[in-house]
């Protein structure tokens, strides 16, 4: 046979293929797909004859001898995939030592040789008894999930009448988004019997999340006593039971619980006919993600833009608590979305009373030793907040920022941190949480305390400033700040 390589006119090769028996063969047959800048060497001389009627560029060596690789172009990647423990450790020290950028994958014919390829410096090693027991697991995984989906479905399937999704108090793009996936879900599963009601309580302050209502055209109602007599099921999404992260009377008996936060204060005590509770995913929508591509319902442009939106904003464009399978959700959605509306969601325009909060943090801060206080008065908008407490934590000289400002009902503290010795949830938590709900991550962390004795007064900044310093005394003593050396 002559030693001719066919088609390679040029120093370097893509792929080349050591041994093709039946994994080799599998190899070049997929890679075959996408180029044909691909050689195959094996020793078989029939082989690669075969290979040759096939179009295949193949050449027989024997690659146990060092010089194999003699006359042949650099390639960019090695596949040494022989059914010869020596061979394939041959092939390896050859092609390490010619060749040292070249990306090798190696297989393994006995667990010994994973060891030896890889001290050899295989860069993968293939051991295929081992991945074919990590696909059995995981399509056991894989088995488990999609059983919870179909559970879900078949429980939606079953009912009739209305399905109230209650989503967060002050509602976020995570609980809308995965409130208008149930709904998809459980519309497509009752064939449209079951009808359901987007609804919240509080306001939608920020100015993203109004226009990712508005332009995604998302019809939400505000939560009523009497709707929730009027609904035969109650469906509770980024929230892990009634009063956590809204204001439903503990006892309510809700139907469906889907959520994904760690660290909730009340204990997991709420009965429903459904709970999925994983902590540790970035975002309830990457649940109901995963739910729609188990269950194979079509996605629509305008919940796949929503969902996305949601895995977003909740990892804060995948930069906090994202896991592999939020990223796994977001690609699978990426397709599907309309990327002219993502974008005008995530560039709306500021309100002027926005803007008016953040210029007041700005002008009214006060700084000790690398701490930021600023009382920006009276807000309606208290989604402001965590906008001017965002702004103000890049100031030069500034560690950690607290921003406060009341409302009718509360004072709300929105707090950034770049001090790593610092958990600012816990802190917050530690100086708030006897007087109100406080808590959040290590960087950020939030408070709301009620003024429920104070209600009646009407000067409200006036009333601010009286209660504000002894309620921020508590924050300085932990953190160990003497009040000397203002700004
Ligand atoms: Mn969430």
């Amino acid at each position: 046979m002559p030693e001719v390589v066919q088609n390679v006119s040029k120093e370097g090769v893509k792929y080349i293929i050591l041994g093709c028996g039946r994994t080799g063969y599998n190899v070049a047959e997929e890679l075959a797909k996408e180029t044909e800048d691909l050689i195959i060497v094996d020793k078989d001389e029939k082989r690669v004859e075969d290979l040759r009627d096939q179009k295949y560029n193949a050449l027989v060596r024997d690659f146990s001898n060092p010089g194999f690789m003699d006359g042949l172009p650099v390639p960019e990647v090695a596949f040494i995939l022989a059914n010869d423990r020596e061979a394939n450790l041959a092939a390896l020290k050859t092609i390490k030592s010619r060749y040292p950028a070249t990306y090798v994958i190696a297989r393994a014919i006995d667990a010994v040789s994973v060891d030896l390829l890889q001290q050899e410096g295989a860069d993968v090693v293939l051991y295929p008894q081992e991945v074919v027991a990590r696909t059995a697991i995981y399509h056991i995984r894989k088995l488990h999930s999609s059983r919870l989906a179909l559970r879900l479905y078949d429980l939606l399937a079953s009912w009739e009448g209305t399905l109230c999704i209650v989503t967060h108090l002050n509602p976020d793009p995570d609980s809308i988004s995965s409130a208008m996936a149930l709904s998809l879900i459980a519309r497509h599963a009752s064939h449209n019997k079951l009808n359901c009601r987007i609804v919240y309580e509080g306001d939608i302050g920020h100015q993203e999340n109004r226009a990712f209502i508005n332009l995604l055209d998302i019809k939400m109602e505000r939560l009523t006593p009497q709707m929730l007599e009027e609904c035969g099921y109650i469906a509770l999404v980024d929230s892990s039971g009634p009063g956590v992260n809204n204001n439903l009377p503990k006892s309510t008996r809700v139907n469906i619980i889907i959520d994904h936060h760690k660290n909730n204060t009340q204990p997991p005590s709420a009965v429903a006919d459904f709970i999925d509770i994983r902590p540790g995913v970035g975002a309830t929508a990457s649940i109901m993600t995963q739910y729609l591509m188990e269950l194979d319902i079509p996605v629509s442009k305008t919940v796949a833009t929503a969902l996305l939106y949601g895995i977003r904003a909740d990892t804060r464009d995948f930069k906090r608590n994202v896991t592999p399978q939020d990223l796994n959700y977001a690609a699978f959605l990426l397709p599907l979305t309309d990327a002219d509306l993502l974008d005008k969601i995530t560039s709306p325009s500021v309100s002027l009373e926005t803007i008016e909060i953040i210029g007041n943090a700005i002008r009214n801060r006060k700084i000790n030793s690398g701490y930021l206080f600023s009382n920006v008065g009276y807000i309606r908008n208290r989604d402001a907040l965590p906008q001017a407490a965002d702004m103000l934590i890049h100031l030069e000289g500034v560690n950690t920022a607290l921003v406060y400002g009341i409302t009718d009902q509360n004072i709300i503290i929105s707090a950034r941190n770049k001090d790593i010795r610092l958990h600012l949830g816990n802190v917050m938590a530690e100086a708030f949480g006897s007087i109100g709900e406080a808590g959040g991550h290590a960087t950020m962390a939030a408070a709301m305390i009620p003024l429920s004795y104070f209600s009646m007064a009407k000067d409200k900044e006036g009333l601010l400033t009286l209660i504000i310093d002894p309620i921020l005394k508590r924050f300085s003593e932990i953190v160990g700040l003497d009040g000397e050396g203002e700004e």
